[in-house]
């Protein structure tokens, strides 16, 4: 019998069993010891909320808006490389959910299909695209212009790769995208190197730029009119600096615990940067969502939505679209059930006092 999908880590079993190890390892992946990958999930189970009773729960509405367009739940979904590991239409399956479900795809530049592609297989869709810098300008400008003239509505800029994080197991696998499968958006663009190192993944060598800093903020808002959302902020500091540069927005976000380990859980890093940002522009968050609630909680601390990363390629490797669908329905299903429970009619409603911070 059909094994019935109840929460999201049915999705992670599933995809254990069924994608290669190579492929779930790499997917799974934390940097060294994988503490903060994993602190990224306990952080939340730390937090306690103070639920509201008698409050008239029987119609709930869990819309909210990003970059002031109207998604249906406030989780997006973040972007994670290769989809095609996980499914054979890859990222046009993944962008066929989300249109279906109304939400946000921030499409991975590093996409196994390209971005004409997936715009093509679900061209109602609302997306952002997630750029890095890379060390030849023109790489970056191209695809800059490609994506606005497709008409995805931001750039997610990642600042938190200068370098790969060391990923153990990626290295004892000698992990390299299959040969089968293209990095589709740089196709012929980059020289792939015939011995790069394992950090590599035999994609694109050498091509990140570890030189970026603050001014080439300025020199992507003098390539485009797109809003920027800087992905991979965890301090006070730099949430001011990104203000005080003029984008549109930051995701909270350690890259799934890809990158720097040690640092904090992004749910425990959320509130300084809430507190400083002071709505002047919307922060977003990403990492160790796994469960309504944990929506709940964020969207508490003041994050204007959430994005899932691994468990939207769970879904893949269960059922492509559909198993993204299924995985976005379900943490629907339950954000609206946690809503109603801790007494809010809608998103507007969800605030700080929810959260229990005597716990804290
Ligand atoms: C050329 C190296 O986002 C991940 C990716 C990292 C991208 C590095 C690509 O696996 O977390």
């Amino acid at each position: 019998a059909e094994m019935a999908m109840v929460c999201l880590t049915d999705f992670e079993e599933y995809a254990k069993e069924h994608l290669s190890k190579a492929t779930w390892d790499y997917y799974a992946a934390g940097a060294d010891e994988c503490c903060t990958r994993d602190d990224n999930l306990l952080a939340y189970k730390r937090i306690r909320l103070r639920p509201r009773i008698l409050r008239d729960v029987s119609i709930s509405d869990t819309r909210t808006t990003v970059q002031g367009t109207e998604i249906s739940f406030p989780v997006g979904i973040a972007p994670t490389a290769f989809h095609c590991l996980a499914w054979h239409e890859g990222e046009m399956a993944t962008a066929r959910a989300t249109e279906a479900v109304n939400t946000c795809y921030i499409t991975s530049t590093y996409s196994t299909c390209s971005v004409e592609e997936i715009v093509a297989a679900a061209p109602n869709g609302y997306r952002w695209f997630q750029l890095y810098v890379y060390r030849n300008r023109k790489v970056s400008e191209q695809i800059v212009h490609r994506v606005e003239a497709l008409g995805y509505k931001a750039l997610v800029l990642t600042v938190d790769v200068p370098y790969t994080g060391k990923r153990r197991n990626d290295i004892r696998n000698q992990f390299k995208l299959p040969p089968h499968l293209k990095v589709k958006n740089f196709d012929g663009v980059f020289e792939v190197k015939e011995n790069a190192g394992p950090e590599e993944y035999g994609i694109p060598a050498n091509t990140l730029d570890p030189s970026i800093s603050w001014k080439d903020v300025y020199w992507l808002q003098s390539l485009t009119r797109l809003p920027i959302i800087i992905k991979g902020i965890l301090t006070k500091e730099d949430a001011e600096l990104a203000v005080e540069h003029g984008v549109q927005g930051i995701i909270v976000s350690n890259h799934g615990g890809r990158q720097l380990d040690g640092g904090p859980a992004t749910i425990d890093a959320l509130s300084e940067i809430v507190d400083t940002v002071q709505g002047r522009i919307e922060v977003y968050l990403d990492g160790g969502i796994r469960t309504g609630s944990d929506v709940l909680k964020a969207v508490a601390l003041g994050a204007k939505c959430v994005f899932i990363g691994r468990p939207a390629v769970w879904g893949l490797a269960y059922k492509g679209e559909e198993g993204v669908r299924e995985v976005l329905q379900i943490l629907n299903d339950e954000f609206r059930l946690s809503m109603a429970l801790a007494g809010c009619r809608n998103v507007a409603e969800i605030n700080r006092n929810l959260i229990q911070f005597s716990k804290l």
